[in-house]
């Protein structure tokens, strides 16, 4: 059960900006979990693992779709009061599970996040398809907090695949829209929305809205963060040819929903 209610206003200000803030969102209890959970992952790193940062600047570890091997993510995504967030936030009546993404920048990681839309990098098309992102840690502008461009889900625009903490094209993703505009050479430009957070608060954003994140400048303080991704009713498969398709896909049609082991269906009305 959720702890906190979710309000209509926090629901609008999803639709318009395309993020919402969501305050004491999760127990201690879960947050305690997830913290053992990271240390078991950064322990034994799974075979999607990445660090962005330069040898003895900090690390920016990355790390995705940890629950097959690990009981504590699966733990969090079925039983956290994610799911009914996510349905509610949706206004779903059928919500998918689609991937967890680990992101953690430990004290003098210089790589910002750079900006991004998270939907080019994943196998769906459609409106429904939303992220959860769940600090760990205490987080200001200087430890690594994200930063939104407000409404730019609503642009109608899909931007090339960069690597998120190295701000280089990915040479084999489709082109799609072009690069995504340079929002830091015209921040007056557009309405940028920076949010500093407490373990137990969570943002809640669209796979199409433009976002980043700060370094971590800060010389003791981690910032750890779960994002996981949901998707509902009218987000359908959508395969991408540089993201390689696994088995666990076999059964879905392009342009048909989501589901099986690769997608499973968490919950419905
Ligand atoms: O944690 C970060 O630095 C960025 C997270 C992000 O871009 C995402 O979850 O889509």
């Amino acid at each position: 059960m959720a702890v906190i209610p979710i309000c209509d206003e926090t629901i609008a200000a999803y639709d318009a900006d395309g993020v919402a803030l969501l305050r004491g969102a999760f127990l201690e209890s879960w947050i305690s979990l997830l913290r053992e959970a990271v240390e078991q992952v950064m322990f034994e790193p799974g075979p999607l693992s990445k660090n962005y940062a330069e040898p003895g600047r900090g690390k920016f570890f990355t790390d995705h779709h940890m629950h097959h091997g690990n009981p504590l993510f699966a733990r969090f995504i079925k039983e956290s009061p994610a799911v009914e967030i996510a349905a509610r936030m949706l206004k779903a009546r059928r919500l998918n599970y689609v991937d967890e993404h680990l992101l953690v920048k430990e004290p003098g990681t210089a790589n910002p996040t750079y900006w991004h839309q998270d939907q080019p990098y994943y196998e769906v098309a459609g409106t429904q398809f939303a992220s959860f992102w769940i600090p760990l840690d205490p987080v200001t502008a200087e430890t690594g907090a994200m930063k939104f461009v407000k409404g730019s889900h609503l642009w109608g625009k899909l931007y090339r695949p960069i690597r998120i903490g190295l701000g280089e094209v990915v040479e084999q993703a489709d082109v799609l829209d072009g690069l995504a505009p340079d929002i830091d050479a015209e921040p007056g430009k557009y309405d940028i929305a920076m949010f500093e957070m407490d373990p137990g608060d969570c943002l809640f954003f669209n796979g199409a809205v433009l976002h980043g994140a700060q370094p971590n400048l800060s010389t003791h303080t981690r910032r750890r963060a779960l994002s996981l991704r949901f998707a509902a009713d009218d987000v359908t498969w959508q395969p991408r040819s540089y993201i390689p398709s696994r088995p666990e896909t076999a059964d879905l049609v392009a342009g048909g929903p989501l589901g099986g082991d690769e997608y499973p269906e968490l919950w419905t009305a």
